[in-house]
């Protein structure tokens, strides 16, 4: 320990980078990882052979990082999560050791592209969509800003599957990430936990006349670590990202078979097999599947297990625990950490339930990221209390004592039903472990990902929880991280920016406002628009290369990526698609602007109207792509396995950024954000992070339409909406509707498209119609669509505004979100390197 200590003063040189030790080093790895000289090697073995190279410079800073924590002892926050989506590693890193640009010139040097090798590396999709994304985004900030953290999750031996589109459809294809092994991770056998599952629970009092808890008859499985680095921005922080992988305890024990249990054996074998095989692709959906809950319970056990331990080794008083860790709940899916916390405490070390409780309500902090009803996770008692029977006692316990306090803070008020109250509020109820209720009854802090979206928590969805507990109620409006999505992403407009105001802007994202000034430059506006346009080229390319769809660059790029869910409208935007090629047809004269529609979109591999919205999608494409009468005007392209780096490519491009869920339902939205750092124009609903997004650039430079979040709220409640009477009055939606059954897009299948149509129109009179508002918002949405047409007419307004979104996205880099994490929820200290 003392040995560790005096290493850490050592202070961290400030490495220039050698280019001919870097070129040698990358010669020697292709050697001894392939016995091939550089020639010799493909493209992946210089990808790895590189990246080989690269972290041996992080692990030094990364040593240096851990060294200083442990002599420091900060306090430290473990993000807990189901999903990091990372995306690729080796760029990233070169950015934030500020060294990319004289790796590719050292490359260069070797007759390499860096930009062909880092394609050679498979994203690390471990998440879905804008949760997992956020917190790859927070893990940069964290690292960047100096803060000791750690990210905890799973190592899924398939991330999210890869997408292919076969005649018009979505094909889940699984993704291999870690075919050709991952250069950067560290396994770490010596921190392996055991985590056990199911069997039943023995109570004995031992000789102090306590009652001890004996989980038995169990299946176990080893958790075994692996690290990522995660490296700050030019300040030699390395902080770790900790997935766990499952491996048999051992395989087919001795004793099983002495005992005659082979079956258990094999049954343990399975279990590990199973449990990381694969993260589940659904986004603000749940699935309710027990491996799912075998799956967090796995991750958190071991993560818990990990953060008590680490802690021990330097300090003795476990009552302390919550001024040196605390656990951020990533939405409900890890919310079982805060029953493991109280296992721990209570069943290893031995401390009185209200010991126990004191800690684990000062430790445990919630994000909650959607009020999708169906994306609220409730589990079974049956499954649950089978599957962990001790966790499940704690929790019945926790629930029993809530239900307590309701009793008492409620019964003697006069007009309030308590039994009620009891309804909605219990964390078991109606058969089942309601997860949300659970985090909130038991954390210090409850967060919303927006202004809006926190506001509707605590009037709306939230609200008896937060009529008991206000204190705990704050908003973390989400961010993300300039250095991927603008200096990684977009080095053109990343160069332009850093020429006018300065680099500030990397680490300081609210200094981008200086370009303010160049907003009514003509010279500035044509650089600008100039870089705009370089990048519509690129993604052009890149469409040709795997759309085999020529799309003009001068056209307009109007963009909608992120998952499809049927709240995200992306319905909304292909019918009016439908609609303006029909005005086209119509009206061949018409001064149109051209403009191309970009889709990028996974579907969960279940959902049918998602499945089905892609097949239009792509159906729709054919037929205007390939029909001469308009004449190139209408582009359609739905790019195939949309993911974090071929948007780095799409966000640079784009001129219109689609943001258009219903309002009320998008949380916050991220991708919003993307698309404004690099100067695409939101048209969008006040939904999200939108309204903070308009606040910030000024309305006049977005396009704003459709029902406010009141209003929808105000219909779900009331009702009054009837999607039939716009289509009976409405020409344009009802021609559009009628094409989607009159085989217009589907002329060998008329039927094709008639869920959809359904989904839309209650023609039985039996399901809700228009779920989501689409009709309801056509107008509107179509009216806001021809103010982007008029207003990219005019190039340097269009300009002005864009430079614009640019110079007022400060407020959206997750390095703010995390400052206020610290601030007001988590309270750490920066540590420096010397
Ligand atoms: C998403 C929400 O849908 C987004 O609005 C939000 O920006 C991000 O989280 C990040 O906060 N979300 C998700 O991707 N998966 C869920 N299960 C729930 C919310």
């Amino acid at each position: 320990m003392k040995k560790s200590v005096a290493a850490s003063e050592k202070p961290v040189k400030a490495k220039e980078f050698d280019k001919e030790l870097f070129k040698r080093s990358v010669e020697y790895n292709v050697r001894t990882l392939y016995r091939k000289n550089l020639e010799e090697a493909d493209a992946q073995q210089i990808f790895q052979a590189v990246s080989y190279a690269i972290k041996d410079r992080i692990v030094e800073n990364w040593m240096e990082t851990q060294k200083a924590y442990e002599k420091e002892d900060p306090k430290m926050v473990y993000y807990m999560s189901m999903e990091f989506l990372m995306g690729r590693a080796l760029g990233n890193n070169l950015i934030n050791l500020k060294a990319y640009k004289p790796v590719a010139e050292a490359l260069e040097e070797l007759g390499l592209d860096l930009n062909l090798i880092e394609d050679q590396e498979p994203d690390a999709a471990l998440g879905n969509g804008g949760l997992g994304r956020l917190a790859a985004c927070f893990l940069d900030s964290l690292a960047t800003l100096g803060y000791p953290a750690y990210g905890c999750g799973i190592r899924y031996r398939y991330g999210m599957f890869k997408q292919e589109i076969r005649d018009g459809y979505q094909v889940e294809v699984p993704d291999n990430w870690l075919m050709n092994g991952n250069p950067f991770e560290l396994r770490r056998p010596e921190y392996a936990k055991i985590v056990k599952f199911g069997g039943y629970v023995s109570v004995h009092t031992d000789e102090n006349g306590r009652n001890v808890f004996t989980q038995e008859g169990y299946q176990s499985v080893k958790a075994v670590p692996f690290d990522f680095p995660i490296v700050g921005y030019g300040n030699g922080i390395v902080n770790t990202l900790r997935i766990w992988d499952a491996e048999p305890v051992e395989c087919f024990q001795l004793d099983s078979f002495d005992k005659g249990d082979y079956q258990k054996a094999v049954e343990q074998e399975n279990l590990a097999r199973n449990i990381v095989e694969v993260l589940y692709p659904n986004d603000n959906h749940y699935a309710g599947k027990e491996l799912r809950l075998k799956q967090q319970y796995f991750f958190i056990s071991a993560s818990v297990q990990e953060a008590v331990e680490k802690y021990m080794r330097k300090h003795d008083d476990i009552h302390k625990f919550y001024e040196k860790v605390t656990f951020q709940l990533n939405d409900t899916h890890p919310t079982v950490a805060i029953a493991e916390l109280m296992r721990v405490l209570m069943d290893d070390y031995y401390l009185t339930w209200e010991e126990a409780w004191e800690i684990t309500t000062k430790t445990c902090a919630y994000t909650n990221h959607t009020i999708m009803a169906e994306a609220l996770e409730k589990w079974p008692i049956e499954l649950f209390s089978r599957l962990l029977p001790r966790i499940y006692q704690i929790v019945e316990e926790i629930n029993r004592r809530f239900i307590l306090d309701i009793q008492q803070k409620y019964s003697n008020v006069p007009g309030v039903d308590v039994q009620e109250k009891i309804r909605k509020m219990a964390i078991i109820y109606d058969g089942q472990v309601k997860m949300a209720n659970m985090a909130i009854v038991s954390g210090y802090s409850v967060n919303g990902v927006a202004r809006l979206h926190t506001e509707i928590l605590e009037k709306q969805e939230l609200k008896d929880f937060y009529e008991m507990f206000p204190e705990r109620f704050n908003n973390k409006t989400n961010g993300i991280t300039q250095r991927r999505f603008l200096l990684h992403a977009n080095p053109l407009l990343a160069d332009w920016v850093t020429a006018h105001v300065g680099d500030d802007w990397i680490t300081d994202l609210p200094q981008i406002s200086r370009l303010k000034v160049y907003a009514d430059d003509k010279k500035a506006q044509q650089e600008f628009m100039n870089i705009k346009y370089q990048n519509k080229v690129r993604l052009a390319k890149y469409i040709l290369e795997h759309n085999g769809i020529e799309v003009d660059p001068r056209s307009i790029f109007d963009v909608q990526v992120k998952r499809l869910h049927e709240y995200k409208r992306q319905l909304l935007n292909i019918l009016h698609v439908m609609h303006l090629y029909n005005e086209l047809k119509e009206h061949p004269e018409l001064d149109f602007y051209p403009r191309t529609f970009i889709f990028g979109a996974k579907a969960a591999a279940g959902y049918r109207n998602a499945k089905l919205t892609i097949k239009l999608i792509n159906s729709v494409a054919d037929v205007v792509n390939n029909d001469p009468a308009i004449n190139g005007k209408i582009k359609v392209v739905f790019i195939e396995n949309y993911n974090v780096s071929n948007a780095e490519i799409i966000f640079a491009a784009a001129d219109v950024s689609e943001q258009i869920s219903t309002a009320s339902k998008e949380a916050s939205g991220t991708g919003n954000m993307k698309f404004m750092l690099n100067g695409a124009l939101t048209l969008g609903t006040m939904d999200g992070a939108n309204v903070e997004i308009v606040e910030e650039v000024g309305e006049e430079n977005a396009f704003i339409f459709g029902l406010s979040a009141q209003e929808v709220i105000n219909y779900e409640n009331h009702g009054g909406y009837d999607p039939m009477e716009i289509f009976n009055n409405d020409q344009d939606v009802r021609k559009v509707l009628m094409q989607l059954i009159n085989g217009t897009f589907a002329p060998g299948d008329p039927e094709l498209f008639r869920p959809l149509y359904n989904s839309l129109l209650n023609t039985q009179c039996t399901a809700k119609a228009d779920t989501y508002f689409i009709l309801k918002d056509f107008k509107s949405y179509a009216e806001a669509q021809k103010r982007v047409e008029a207003a990219y007419r005019d190039e340097d307004n269009w300009a002005k505004s864009a430079i614009l979104n640019v110079s007022c996205s400060g407020k959206f880099t997750s390095d703010r979100t995390i400052q206020q994490y610290v601030d007001e929820i988590w309270h750490l200290d920066k540590v420096v390197l010397k």
